[in-house]
């Protein structure tokens, strides 16, 4: 396979003024169905219309321990998942975040200019820092930070994320304003994208949290690679809600979330839902959208497997991707470089 990664479309983007977005998932875990619906299933549609680039966030993940080859193999895993999604190395540029070490540098210079009291509201650290009470590290406490130098190294334009990860995007924002009110225009001050909240997906064994990758009980979510017989299986036992009908109502966590995940997947309105399964159980309601997310998985899988066979077409697709990245990258780092003061890098 011919992996096609230029550089022309990004100066072309800066030419037509086409705007610039920037994400990424961490390799924290395998990607569930939640952060496909929410988050990589969004960015596909996007590759029409914006200059993209889509990073795995490695460096983000060591913030909370993992294990180096479990790490490792899922750096690879999301990668490969980024494509099987519909990700197109050929029109977004895709790279592996460790690869690029102007995110660290830019890190370091940006920590300079945020401030510890905004970092101490930041929701994320006071969660994680709760969940993991033994490991408080500092990398917790400035991850986002890291964060605002991935999206400002690259000019981004727009950030989509889910809701969660909003206060991470106004952090970015304050340091970029903060930094060019010193300096001048450096940085583009970048916005966030949230999907429609209808793409909150909610956790199988309790409707109330959100479907997470590093929830303990492995019935509370689908993962992308899940096998058909795994995915019937998990939305049969599904958390529902008393009563026995197929209608969202204030009180039906569980069926909202089902209904809302049958819309995701089949592209049917809540509504036509509704009348679609009117005298039909919450049985046969739980076997359809079981079968509907098979479908919508099956391809995703099945790619998946594909290129994780392939090792080398996904190693050419990163190493052009850190090259390309590493030249916009650069060029940003060199500016900021000297507009603090620091000698210019000597070139080789
Ligand atoms: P972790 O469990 O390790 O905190 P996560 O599964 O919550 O991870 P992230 O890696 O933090 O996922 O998020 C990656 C992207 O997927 C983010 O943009 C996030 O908003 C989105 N996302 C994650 N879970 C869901 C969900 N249940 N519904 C909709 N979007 C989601
Ligand atoms: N914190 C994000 C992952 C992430 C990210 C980014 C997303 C790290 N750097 C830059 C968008 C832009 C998360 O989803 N947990």
């Amino acid at each position: 396979m011919e992996v096609q990664q230029t550089a022309a479309p990004i100066r072309g983007a800066e030419e037509a003024k086409q705007k610039i977005v920037f994400s990424g998932v961490q390799p924290s875990g395998k990607l569930t169905l939640g952060n496909y619906l929410g988050a990589i299933g969004n960015w596909v549609g996007m590759q029409q219309d914006y200059r993209c680039i889509f990073s795995v966030m490695n460096l983000h993940s060591i913030t909370v321990r993992q294990d180096p080859a479990a790490l490792r193999r899922q750096t690879l895993e999301v990668l490969a998942q980024y494509i099987a999604c519909g990700i197109d190395p050929a029109k977004s540029l895709l790279f592996i975040q460790g690869h690029v070490s102007a995110h660290a540098e830019l890190a370091w210079i940006l920590n300079c200019y945020t401030m510890f009291g905004e970092l101490s509201r930041m929701t994320q650290f006071k969660d994680k820092s709760k969940q993991h009470a033994d490991n408080v590290n500092a990398g917790l406490f400035t991850y986002p930070v890291l964060m605002a130098a991935d999206i400002l190294l690259y000019h981004t334009d727009l950030v989509p994320v889910g809701q969660d990860q909003k206060q991470h995007v106004e952090i970015a924002r304050d340091i970029a304003e903060r930094f060019n009110g010193v300096y001048g225009d450096v940085f583009t001050i970048p916005e966030p994208m949230i999907v429609r909240s209808g793409a909150k997906i909610m956790s199988l064994a309790d409707p109330t949290k959100k479907m997470s990758k590093s929830d303990p009980n492995q019935n509370a979510y689908v993962l992308l690679t899940d096998k058909p017989e795994d995915i019937l299986r998990k939305f049969k036992r599904a958390v529902t809600d008393s009563g026995s009908e197929i209608r969202r109502g204030e009180d039906k966590p569980g069926v909202n979330n089902l209904i809302n995940i049958y819309c995701a997947a089949t592209g049917s309105t809540p509504e036509q839902v509704e009348q679609q399964f009117v005298g039909k159980g919450y049985g046969d309601f739980k076997m359809a959208v079981g079968e509907a997310v098979v479908e919508v998985l099956r391809p995703v899988r099945e790619k998946t497997e594909d290129l994780l066979k392939n090792k080398d077409y996904l190693e050419q697709v990163y190493t052009e991707g850190a090259f390309q990245a590493a030249r916009l990258a650069d060029r940003t780092l060199e500016k900021v470089y000297k507009k603090v003061g620091f000698l210019a890098k000597p070139k080789r």
